[in-house]
């Protein structure tokens, strides 16, 4: 990864400077295959974050998608209400915040299972059933990358069963969640907030693409923002926590945040791949040796995800997982 600049964490509303932006490792899926697996498990251990081109998702899936977001944000407030409030799905408007962080953001979040899609798409759209097509084209095609991605992992992590972690999302029952972020452009005051702080996604994987209004910023070290280049050709990957649970912590799940300009509307679309709330997190018997023993109890994603929707943001909940048997397994995540 080529570092450029670095920004310490500050108090909203962020103080408006120059912010130069990082290369992420860029994957470029089409590539030799073993090749791929290798450079992505480099990517996951030492940043949590990359980028894929070559993705194989059509652009006019996405391109749809993305005008039925720009449309339903783009509706009067009142209607907009009329998919809300986010409890936890359907239209919210909220301030999220951590250590001072107050967030400034608009979204959808829904359940990508087709029969709450159609149920969901009646008070998003005039045209319910135009949002969702829009939206099942486009959760199936991302779906289809994010399992080719953890099919890619496994592999290089020479991981017996090449299926392990993507059959999880494949599942009927998958607890998969689409969100759209909108963070508004406001006044002309040229300043910059946090909109949605800091924080891990608590998933397996999360797939994610904005429009080339920059904000994402990444965390791997305390206190150390790092803001990631907008780009709209490629798909930003990120490992949740439940991977970094599955990988017996050789992943990292890594915090992040999105800031908003003042000057400029940002919208980003993130798929966040989840097991069924019942299937049992645990890592393949190759993560497990005696010189890396098992980090983490096993745990159903349910019992995570209640955690982890328990706690603030910011909050380290992958830690209360910790396996406490041998005090010794916890120094393998420092
Ligand atoms: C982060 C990833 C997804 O956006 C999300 C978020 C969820 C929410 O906004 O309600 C959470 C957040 C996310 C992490 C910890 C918990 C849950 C807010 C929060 C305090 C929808 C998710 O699944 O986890």
């Amino acid at each position: 990864m080529q570092l450029i600049a670095m920004v310490v964490a500050s108090p909203n509303p962020v103080r408006n400077e120059k912010i130069l932006a990082i290369d992420l490792p860029m994957i470029d899926l089409s590539a030799d295959r073993s090749e791929v697996g290798k450079l992505i498990v480099r990517a996951c251990e030492e940043y949590g974050f990359f980028k894929v081109i070559n993705h194989g998702v059509p652009e006019g899936v996405i391109a749809e998608m993305e005008q039925e977001s720009v449309n339903f944000f783009e509706k009067p407030l009142a209607e907009k209400q009329r998919a809300g409030p986010a409890n936890p799905f359907g239209y919210g408007c909220k301030n999220i915040g951590f250590n001072g962080d107050m967030g400034e953001v608009e979204f959808l979040l829904l359940h990508t299972n087709p029969l709450s899609i159609a149920q969901r798409s009646k008070s998003i759209s005039n045209d319910p059933s135009k949002f969702g097509s829009a939206m099942n084209n486009y959760i199936r095609a991302v779906r289809e990358l994010a399992c080719e991605i953890l099919d890619l992992m496994a592999e290089g992590l020479w991981v017996r069963d090449p299926s392990y972690f993507s059959k999880m999302i494949r599942d009927v029952e998958n607890d998969s969640f689409f969100r759209i972020n909108h963070y508004p452009s406001c006044c002309n005051n040229n300043t910059t907030r946090v909109g949605f702080g800091e924080h891990s996604d608590p998933q397996i994987l999360t797939i994610l693409r904005s429009n080339d209004v920059g904000g994402l910023q990444i965390s791997p070290d305390h206190g150390v923002w790092i803001p990631v280049a907008p780009d709209s050709a490629a798909f930003c990957v990120n490992v949740g926590d439940v991977l970094q649970a599955m990988t017996n912590g050789r992943f990292v799940s890594v915090r992040h945040r999105a800031l908003s300009y003042s000057s400029q509307s940002r919208m980003s679309m993130a798929y966040f791949g989840a097991p069924a709330l019942q299937a049992r997190v645990s890592a393949p018997p190759e993560m497990v040796t005696t010189n890396r023993p098992s980090l983490y109890r096993p745990f159903t994603w349910a019992e995570y995800k209640a955690t982890a929707y328990s706690l603030s943001l910011g909050d380290n909940r992958l830690d209360l997982f910790i396996n406490c048997k041998d005090d010794d397994h916890k120094k393998l995540l420092d």
